[in-house]
């Protein structure tokens, strides 16, 4: 399989872009400008996040959605790229090209990709020292339409044994990163081999020719860059599940060989559409958010403008399970500085705390925050 250098994708980009295209991120294959996205504090080079104030419309634009890679973007040829399925809960071993995925019915989702430590900076804010890692503020979240087969769908070209009990999707990047995924999930309606994004093909950057969609869990397990699926009788561990990705630390359980315990579902939260510290003009304002839970459906969203009473804003369509939903609210700006909170609420009843537990790696960060809103005068 060919996987061309980085530094000619680049070359592509100053062509087409121009001699003074500076990227955010130069790991990366896709721009990504300052107007567009913001590189997390201690993010290595490879991660940058969505600045929620350009978000538009429900779905996130590929040209702003966030990026969460543990090394440089591969370049992968479509052509000579190869799927291997093998392991012991597999009746036997089969490979499969980009042609043999696209033969299978097409399945078209929407779904979010969240990192499991989106919002990691506010541990610092809260208990006054960094939790491991880079430090995102909420933009590390994006709704897209995937588009390919269920994962269901390929593992069976293989046959899978009923022995199954874990799955591995390891990625072609130069870490061969590696997740694994209880097979239960793994054959869910709604677990993807996505080929398309919004419409277009998989951009490089979010995992060309192929990655995973596993909807509702972290976006750790939607592996990028596929390349071989091991299908196992017995558990499987990797650095991904074991000491990243696990709540770890004083009030959080071992679950040897695991530092702590492995994070699936998604929790709760909501994020408004405002930089930070968002900056208002003084009058009737409308003011943007996004809420989502995991594998489930947002119920309602509620705000309060500095020590007021909560209110419910307005829920917008669609709202997608695993997805999101847009909030919105009018608010009569005076000059000066607020500040806003939001919390969700899902269908099962769960709700934003005010405050969470320490954990050591910071994942799952859902906590209530408080925006700051700067009004100037009129
Ligand atoms: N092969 C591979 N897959 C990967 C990663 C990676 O570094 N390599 N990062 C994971 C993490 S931690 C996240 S949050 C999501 C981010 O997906 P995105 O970059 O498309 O937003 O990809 C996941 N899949
Ligand atoms: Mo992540």
């Amino acid at each position: 399989m060919t996987i061309t250098p980085r530094a000619a994708l680049t070359r592509s980009y100053e062509l087409r872009y121009g001699e003074a295209f500076m990227p955010l991120c130069p790991e990366l294959v896709k721009p990504t400008p300052d107007t567009l996205f913001s590189a997390p504090e201690n993010g290595e080079r490879a991660n940058v996040e969505t600045r929620l104030s350009r978000l538009v419309g429900y779905l996130t634009p590929i040209d702003r959605f966030y990026v969460r890679n543990h090394g440089a973007t591969p370049r992968i040829e479509r052509d000579s790229w190869r799927l291997e399925l093998e392991g012991d809960g597999l009746k036997q071993p089969a490979t499969l090209d980009y042609d043999a995925l696209c033969a299978l019915p097409r399945v078209s989702l929407v779904r979010a990709v969240e990192c499991a430590g989106n919002a990691r900076s506010f541990f610092k804010s809260r208990f006054g020292h960094q939790a491991g890692g880079a430090q995102w503020r909420t933009g590390a979240i994006g709704v897209a339409e995937w588009s390919g087969v269920r994962l269901r769908d390929v593992l069976a070209l293989a046959g899978v044994r009923d022995a199954a009990v874990d799955i591995l999707p390891e990625g072609l990047d130069d870490v061969r990163y590696a997740r694994p995924l209880p097979i239960d999930k793994a054959l869910a309606d709604d677990t993807l081999i996505a080929l398309a994004m919004n419409g277009e093909p998989l951009p490089s950057d979010h995992g060309f020719p192929a990655r995973l969609i596993v909807s509702g869990w972290l976006g750790a397990a939607s592996v990028k860059w596929l390349g071989r699926i091991e299908v196992a009788c017995r558990a499987l561990h990797t650095h991904w599940n074991k000491t990243e990705y696990t709540l770890a630390g004083p009030s959080w359980p071992e679950r040897p060989p695991a530092d702590g315990v492995p994070v699936s579902v998604m929790p709760v939260m909501s994020v408004a559409e405002l930089d930070w510290p968002a900056h208002l003009a003084a009058g009737r304002r409308v003011i943007r958010g996004r809420a989502f839970s995991g594998e489930a459906r947002v119920a309602r969203v509620q705000y309060a403008v500095d020590h007021g009473p909560w209110r419910e804003a307005e829920l917008g369509t669609p709202n997608i399970a695993a997805a999101w939903v847009c909030w919105s609210f009018i608010w009569n700006a005076t000059p000066g500085n607020h500040t806003l909170r939001v919390r969700a609420v899902d269908e099962h009843g769960q709700v934003q705390p005010d405050e969470v537990e320490w954990n050591d790696h910071g994942v799952l960060f859902n906590a209530v925050v408080a925006h700051p809103l700067r009004v100037a005068g009129y």
